[in-house]
């Protein structure tokens, strides 16, 4: 029972981390401070989400629908979500896939495949909404792989299936993780390491580590970390803002966002992993009560959990 609990927090935290990170970061693209964006936080009625959400919402859905990661149904959840709000802040790379998949009868996998001249994509969108992958599939052997199959229907690249799955690893690890006592820096910064299997992500995990382990201050960081819409030039700095505040939300939060570049998806993705290790304790309850569709994030969360028992 106590398991269950602590289960029960932490699938919360990250679900609901994560989509806070995201609420959060899309209102510090008004180019604020801290103290400025706490005030925008307290002066808004409501907190409300980008892109990064609605897919985290669409995987979480499916896999409490279907039990599992499932090509098809997983892609056709994405497009239904993504019809119906069509104006949540999509990058180009998504709504071509669903494009192809409509007009041409083309497999979600197959699409994916052939954007950006046959590459496949490489941007943030397979990690940014990887938390319910991460928290579901925290105890299984194959989480990379899981990550691979939530990743295939929008993003082929090996580089974004990477960043997706480095960040499986992360909230997968955080959720084992008890809260109280110190964080284990090295051995968690080794993981990922360890998790990484190209060059691009293996060597910004390798620099964060040493990042971390040297106090370079976050400006410094995210300069030479990056904080595009490129996985290994965001992905490692939302990273850096969890090693670096690994048991405050808010400085987590504040850090991931308050440094330029991708803020909204630096946001969700640093607080997915924050949020899986600290708990829904850890995020402040007020801003917590303002997050959109919140009610629908946290059943989709306690689902994930009972389907655990
Ligand atoms: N940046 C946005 N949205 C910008 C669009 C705003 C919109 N017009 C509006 O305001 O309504 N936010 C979202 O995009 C990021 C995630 O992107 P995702 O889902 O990975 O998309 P995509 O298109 O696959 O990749 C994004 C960019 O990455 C570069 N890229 C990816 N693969 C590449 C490759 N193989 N070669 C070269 N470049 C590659 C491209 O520049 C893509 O446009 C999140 O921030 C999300 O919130
Ligand atoms: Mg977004």
């Amino acid at each position: 029972m106590a398991n269950q609990i602590v289960l029960k927090s932490k699938f919360l935290g990250g679900m609901v981390g994560s989509a806070l990170g995201d609420a959060i970061g899309e209102l510090a693209f008004r180019g604020l401070g801290e103290a400025g964006l706490r005030s925008a936080i307290t002066q808004t009625d409501a907190l409300i989400y980008t892109d990064d959400t609605v897919m985290a919402i669409g995987l979480a859905e499916s896999i409490t629908q279907v039990g599992q990661l499932d090509e098809q149904h997983l892609g056709d959840t994405f497009r239904a979500n993504f019809k119906r709000e069509p104006w949540r802040g999509y990058a180009a790379g998504p709504p071509t896939v669903f494009s192809l998949v409509e007009r041409h009868g083309t497999s979600y996998s197959g699409a994916a495949r052939s954007l950006f001249g046959g590459q496949g994509s490489f941007g943030n969108g397979a990690a940014m909404r990887i938390a319910p992958v991460g928290l579901f599939f925290h105890d299984s052997p194959d989480l990379y792989e899981q990550a691979r199959a939530s990743a295939s229907v929008t993003h082929a690249h090996p580089i974004g299936v990477d960043g997706a799955a480095v960040l499986a690893w992360a909230v997968a690890q955080a959720v084992k993780l008890a809260p109280q006592g110190a964080f284990p820096f090295e051995e968690f910064s080794q993981g990922l390491v360890d998790c990484a299997r190209t060059p691009e992500i293996w060597d910004k995990m390798v620099l964060v580590r040493t990042l971390i382990a040297e106090e370079v201050p976050p400006p410094d960081a995210a300069r030479r970390l990056g904080r595009s819409v490129a996985v290994h030039e965001s992905l490692p700095f939302a990273i850096y803002a969890f090693l670096r505040h690994p048991k405050s939300f808010e400085a987590c939060l504040f850090c991931a966002v308050l440094n330029g570049g991708d803020r909204d998806t630096l946001g969700a993705m640093g607080c997915a992993i924050l949020g899986a290790y600290l708990g829904v304790e850890a995020v402040p309850q007020a801003w917590g009560e303002k997050l959109e569709n919140r009610k629908h994030i946290e059943d989709l969360a306690l689902k994930l959990v009972e389907m655990k028992e």
